[in-house]
């Protein structure tokens, strides 16, 4: 088998496309399609070895695989799981390990889609969505691949890689097509191709502010801004979904479309918390940007031990109003806070903090207090040292935790039994501090659920599987998975999930994910654009149980 990429058996590439008018045009290309499908199991080559070199070398590098049309952040994007001879991967803990390739190893396409279209322009899409409404083929959207609910990939699918458009531009008085003219704003307008380390540098080399998410290959314009987008500047600044002022979109019946304030309302909202890969193909995004936006930064951290485990989270959980209506936003881990505050000053920030400092000091622990005047420079030191790794399986499993358990002494000591629980299962609790308590919202200007507007963290713990785990290994971690996630919904009722990170197991996600009434809304607007549904993606707008009985995630259905 030829490696062409982190998934071995590589995917083909649909290289001309050309707009035509009638069905009838596209049966050779349908036919070679077919084509390509069949081999996946009747070619053999020769192994490329200087291609399998640099794919063993990084094969955990969030980077690499950002470039390449063919590899996901997370292994259930490119394995079928509910199958595991379906899947072609490597040993992600020793790439090298011959056990996952010689003599006999399997390789099979699993979740990748058998060709791939890279995108350049409109017209790639719009043809592209032609010969899927001729065919009957379904598309699949693919920017960075960060996603862990496996929504960029897919048995089948023709997929659309976008990371080749990248146009970025600065604009200090953007106004968004046919609004008013008195309208402006500082934005930051984003091809469908460019990641957070792009746009965070471009935003300080105008003097401007991207509010983004703490990972540098996170997409600007898919998944994270059409679904919520937070940041840890968002307590103050909001979320992805507040600060975006248009979209430029094909959507599926063919039609290259602007949606904002101002025009194409309804599809505006809907991109607004609906979710990637489901309205249309989406080309650029214009985003609000903020002036240079001084910060102080605390860094404490405590060696975790058995003893600190419980106490920590005490103090995190005692006073987490208190900072976030201080303006701090940031992550916490069972050895770790880090936070930033655009409010406060340097002492201010000392002073309110000094529970968590005592804490560290007492337990060996360190702290460091540091002042920069933007985000770029914290960015740098800190996030790419505190990514989470990638190459392995990682399935989230978050619920949006509102402020109000955090206001009374019986709601503080229920999340303290859920962070126990967690701990107790051998999980970690993952806990971005991200809810947007300060940001004036507009009622109904976004479709994600309504839980973010009472959020103040977002709470969970996640699954994971070896490479080369058995379906009941893989079945055992989706039950523990379970129960957290019927523990935290208990702790929530009626509450929501941030659906990018929430468990792909949840019973009633468009409930938990949207709320439904929105979810209503959305339905009627994916109807509307998306007819046959040539777009389908799990558990997004449009799933139904039928596409999850033909899902990679089908043999963990009946353990929700
Ligand atoms: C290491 C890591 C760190 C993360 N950190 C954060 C964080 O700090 N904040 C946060 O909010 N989230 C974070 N996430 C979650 C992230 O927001 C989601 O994984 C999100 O779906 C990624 O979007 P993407 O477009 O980059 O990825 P992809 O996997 O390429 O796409 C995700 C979804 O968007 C769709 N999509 C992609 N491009 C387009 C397009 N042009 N038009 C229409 N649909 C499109 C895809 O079809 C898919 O449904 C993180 C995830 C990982 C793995
Ligand atoms: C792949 O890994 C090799 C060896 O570590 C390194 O030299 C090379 O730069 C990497 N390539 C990419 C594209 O990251
Ligand atoms: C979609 O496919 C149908 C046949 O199923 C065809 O009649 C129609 O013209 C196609 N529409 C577009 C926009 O290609
Ligand atoms: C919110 O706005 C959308 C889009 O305009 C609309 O379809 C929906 O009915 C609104 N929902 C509520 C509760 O007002
Ligand atoms: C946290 O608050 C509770 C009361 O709500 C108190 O019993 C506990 O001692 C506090 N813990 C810490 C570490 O401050
Ligand atoms: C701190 O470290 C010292 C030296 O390693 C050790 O003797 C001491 O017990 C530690 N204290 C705590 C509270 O962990
Ligand atoms: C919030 O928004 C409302 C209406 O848009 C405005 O009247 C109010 O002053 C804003 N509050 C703050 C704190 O910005
Ligand atoms: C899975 O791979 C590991 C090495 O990563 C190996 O030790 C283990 O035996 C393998 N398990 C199975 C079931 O093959
Ligand atoms: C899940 O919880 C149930 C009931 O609380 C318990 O019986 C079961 O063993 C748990 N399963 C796992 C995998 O932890
Ligand atoms: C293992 C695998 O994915 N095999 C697929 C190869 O392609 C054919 C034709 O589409 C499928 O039927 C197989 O399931």
């Amino acid at each position: 088998m030829a490696p062409s990429g982190p998934n071995p058996f590589g995917l083909y590439k649909l290289v001309a496309v050309a707009v035509v008018t009638l069905c009838s045009d596209w049966s050779y290309a349908s036919s070679s399609y077919s084509k390509w499908q069949l081999l996946n199991k009747t070619t053999s080559v020769k192994p490329d070895e200087a291609a399998c070199a640099a794919i063993q070398a990084n094969y955990t590098s969030a980077n690499y695989r950002a470039n390449l049309p063919n590899a996901w952040m997370n292994n259930q994007d490119e394995m079928c799981s509910s199958v595991p001879l379906n899947q072609c991967l490597l040993d992600n803990t020793k790439p090298t390990d011959p056990l996952a390739f010689a003599n006999g190893a399997v390789c099979n396409q699993g979740m990748i889609p058998p060709v791939y279209l890279e995108v350049r322009s409109p017209e790639d899409v719009i043809a592209a969505f032609e010969f899927a409404n001729c065919t009957g083929t379904k598309i699949a959207i693919k920017n960075s691949g960060h996603d862990y609910l496996t929504r960029s990939s897919g048995v089948d699918r023709l997929l659309l890689w976008m990371r080749s458009m990248q146009q970025l531009s600065y604009n200090n008085a953007f106004v968004p097509e046919g609004c008013p003219a008195s309208e402006t704003n500082n934005a930051i307008t984003a091809g469908a191709g460019v990641n957070m380390d792009q746009a965070f540098a471009f935003a300080e080399q105008h003097d401007m502010t991207f509010i983004g998410a703490y990972a540098a290959t996170v997409g600007v314009s898919g998944g994270w801004v059409q679904a919520g987008g937070h940041s840890v500047l968002s307590p103050v600044y909001g979320l992805g979904i507040d600060r975006v002022l248009e979209f430029k979109i094909v959507t599926p019946d063919g039609v290259y479309r602007t949606a904002n304030a101002c025009q194409n309302q309804d599809l505006f909202w809907a991109l607004r918390g609906g979710g990637g890969g489901s309205f249309g193909v989406v080309l650029e995004t214009s985003h609000r940007v903020e002036p240079l936006i001084p910060l102080v930064v605390a860094a404490i951290t405590i060696p975790a031990t058995a003893t600190t485990f419980t106490p920590w989270f005490e103090i995190m959980v005692n006073n987490s109003l208190t900072w976030s209506q201080q303006g701090w936003g940031g992550h916490i881990t069972p050895s770790s806070l880090i936070d930033v505050n655009p409010l406060l000053t340097l002492d201010e920030a000392k002073e309110s903090m000094a529970p968590a400092v005592a804490f560290a000091e007492a337990n060996n622990g360190s702290v460091v207090f540091e002042e920069y005047p933007s985000y770029y420079p914290f960015y740098l030191k800190y996030v790419g040292a505190n990514e989470l790794g990638v190459g392995n399986v990682h399935i989230a499993g978050s619920r949006l935790i509102p402020q109000s358990l955090f206001e009374t002494e019986t709601g503080r000591s229920q999340l303290m039994q859920y962070i126990q629980a967690i701990h107790a299962q051998g999980s970690s609790p993952y806990i971005p501090v991200v809810g947007p308590v300060l940001y004036n919202y507009t009622t109904n200007s976004t479709s994600a659920t309504p839980a973010w507007r009472e959020a103040l963290w977002e709470l969970g713990a996640g699954a994971s599987w070896a490479w080369n785990s058995t379906l009941s290994q893989r079945q055992a971690a989706v039950a523990k998975l379970n129960n957290l996630t019927s523990l935290v919904e208990q702790l929530t009722p009626g509450g929501g999930a941030y659906q990018n990170e929430a468990s792909p197991f949840t019973g009633d996600w468009q409930e938990a994910w949207w709320g439904a009434e929105n979810y209503a809304s959305l339905l009627a607007i994916k109807n509307k654009y998306d007819p046959k549904g040539l777009l389908s993606c799990y558990k997004c707008v449009g799933w139904s149980a039928a596409d999850e009985t033909n899902s990679c995630f089908a043999a963990f259905a009946d353990s929700q």
